[in-house]
């Protein structure tokens, strides 16, 4: 057994609650070694996971990983909010009693990690001084190394952040136990994996993944879903599954901030590292802050504020490249110290792929191998298709890397934020922007955010998969007074934040292409969106919102049909009655749902005709 004391002694970690927490920890799961980590230690835990064969060299200070073939991305069938309080259920947050969910994981963890390193992560997920960084401190156990190292780029990560507490035992008790991977029984009846945020007692269990959002706790087991219960809780903030942008008008010296939650993989990395279209370029530049998690707060002058809890970009490889997301290729290149995981990788060159990197895969095939480690040269005609990089495979970068980073981004006051937007992935229907005034119909509007119903998920024809505010996954508490606690967060600002639903992806109905280009030209529907707010434009009223007239859209250097521009900014009453329809069914899920969100609902059906 370790002297857990001498090492965290040596290590200078002074908190006397995390050697209690730590030494629990290290007893049950029968650890052979403690390390405490702060960030300095990244080259050196770097060289560590070379020489171990746990990453391999992809170029001047980048690095490959490859996870598990079961182990690819977030499970949401296997993540579970457990609290000491039964009402605490709701539909979509997998609610267990903490007891019970306690004594399995302590069961799984167990003896787990016996002859490994179990390293200690304290970190914190939000700027140091931040007026809520007393929910951000927390301390990750880990017995896997690459996932120290993709905390030491997405989480602020130094013992200082738990030396100095202001109440010491006020920090997230964060443990993972990796498991035997090739022996857990991914997706049959018997899966051993389990991910529990036991949210009452701020502390996160997870057995059962090296990846992602399974194993890397500060980011949505802690900026998620411990956070959005902890904002409630103590009735001060909102945590989110949101982008966070700013827009600069060089011209006027003004500056926006933005915040929204589209679905996953639905386009906040890209949509926060936007550039400017070109012909708008000399005058509008965006800025990045987050492009995954943001909390927010009423400041004291009656403004909504946000900041980004993390410190890192963990974004979606398939189709970055130059020209949909060169900010993006920029944060990753040689020297960044990136981590790429799961894309496709070449032994002898050490060169990275990953499909959409360039428009057809590298001609010479000679040292290829695909996301499991096994040589394209080798494929019989029927792998011959088979993707070369995993569909969730992900680069890892830190923010700082990011050519546009906001100036201010470390700053612990966060931003004022001007606007909320939503927006999913949707066929037909949803209008490239529509702004919506009122703040009981924003937050409806939010509620009933959805993406197209996929071949995974069963639907009717035209019926959405719904994700509330884009949280679905993340939900840690019952839908009703989750709608309660954001209409009381935005109804204690003076200066109301102007809502908007997004949709950069209406396909024409006869050949299927996108009618809107995307990608940078989004850039023009926000614009409109702060114009309007400051009463520059006045829009046109419709059923659902308001929606920006042709003149008022800034076109200049946009190429479109404009048979497909009209589309983009019309309403289809018809659609929008069926999908009122559905809405109910989908709210009506949900206790306590406040009545101002019913009575919404009944507005907007009324203003369709209903
Ligand atoms: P998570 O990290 O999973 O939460 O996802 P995300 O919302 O950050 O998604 P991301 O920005 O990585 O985008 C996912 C996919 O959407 C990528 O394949 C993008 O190429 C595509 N995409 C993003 N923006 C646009 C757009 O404006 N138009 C079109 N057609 N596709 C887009
Ligand atoms: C998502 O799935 O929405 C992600 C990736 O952002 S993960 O961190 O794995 O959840
Ligand atoms: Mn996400």
């Amino acid at each position: 057994m370790v002297d857990v004391d001498a090492v965290l002694e040596a290590a200078g970690l002074k908190n006397d609650h995390v050697r209690e927490y730590v030494k629990y920890w290290a007893g049950i799961t029968g650890a052979a070694e403690i390390e405490v980590v702060s960030v300095e230690d990244d080259a050196r835990l770097v060289q560590e996971a070379l020489a171990a064969g746990e990453i391999l060299p992809a170029g001047e200070d980048l690095y490959y990983s490859r996870s598990y073939y079961k182990d690819t991305a977030r499970s949401e069938e296997r993540t579970i909010v457990a609290t000491n309080n039964p009402a605490d259920k709701g539909v979509y947050n997998n609610w267990y009693p903490a007891a019970e969910m306690k004594e399995k994981l302590t069961g799984l963890m167990r003896g787990a990690s016996a002859g490994k390193t179990m390293y200690v992560i304290p970190y914190l997920m939000s700027p140091p001084g931040s007026p809520l960084e007393k929910y951000a401190a927390g301390v990750q156990l880990t017995d896997n190394r690459p996932v120290v190292l993709h905390m030491n780029r997405m989480a602020r990560v130094h013992v200082d952040f738990i030396n100095n507490l202001h109440d010491p035992d006020s920090f997230v008790r964060a443990v993972h136990v990796t498991g035997d991977l090739e022996n857990l029984g991914q997706g049959t009846p018997d899966d051993k994996r389990y991910f529990v945020t036991v949210a009452d007692e701020r502390m996160i269990l997870h057995f059962g993944s090296s990846y992602g959002g399974n194993a890397l706790l500060g980011k949505i087991a802690h900026g998620l879903r411990q956070a959005a219960y902890d904002g409630w809780a103590s009735g001060k903030f909102l945590a989110e599954q949101f982008m966070l942008l700013g827009i600069v008008d060089r011209v006027t010296g003004k500056k926006y901030h933005i915040a929204g939650g589209f679905p996953s993989a639905s386009g906040k990395t890209n949509l926060a590292m936007t550039l400017s279209p070109g012909a708008l370029g000399d005058r509008y530049y965006v800025e990045f802050y987050g492009d995954d998690i943001a909390w927010m707060w009423v400041g004291e002058d009656g403004k909504l504020y946000g900041m980004n809890p993390e410190n890192g970009v963990f974004g979606v490889a398939k189709d970055t490249n130059e020209n949909t997301n060169p900010t993006a290729v920029e944060a990753i290149a040689p020297g960044t110290k990136a981590i790429f995981t799961n894309v496709a990788y070449n032994a002898k060159t050490n060169e990275v792929w990953w499909e959409g990197r360039t428009p057809n895969p590298p001609a010479d095939l000679d040292g290829w191998l695909d996301w499991k480690g096994n040589p394209i040269a080798d494929r019989s005609p029927a792998e011959a298709n088979d993707p070369w990089a995993h569909p969730n495979s992900r680069f890892t970068t830190t923010l700082a890397n990011v050519p546009n980073i906001a100036e201010d981004y470390n700053e612990p006051s966060g931003v004022p934020i001007d606007a909320i937007i939503f927006g999913g992935r949707t066929r037909d229907r949803e209008p490239l922007i529509r702004a919506i005034t009122d703040l009981a119909e924003g937050v409806y509007d939010g509620l009933t955010l959805g993406a197209e119903a996929t071949f995974a998920a069963d639907g009717l024809d035209g019926q959405l998969r719904y994700d509330p505010m884009s949280m679905r996954p993340f939900m840690s508490y019952p839908e009703g007074p989750y709608a309660a606690h954001w209409l009381k967060i935005i109804g204690e600002t003076t200066d109301k934040p102007i809502f908007a639903h997004v949709n950069w992806f209406q396909r024409d109905a006869k050949d299927g292409h996108f009618l809107w280009p995307g990608y940078r030209d989004n850039l023009r529907a926000l614009l409109w969106l702060m114009q309007l707010k400051s009463g520059e434009v006045e829009g046109i009223e419709s059923p659902v919102g308001i929606l920006p007239s042709k003149d008022e859209l800034n076109t200049d250097g946009l190429e479109i049909d404009p048979a497909d521009l009209d589309e983009l900014l019309t309403i289809d009453v018809d659609r929008w009655k069926q999908e009122t329809g559905f809405r109910a069914a989908h709210l009506e899920q949900f206790k306590d749902l406040p009545e101002a969100i019913w009575a919404a609902h009944r507005r907007v059906a009324e203003n369709l005709g209903e």
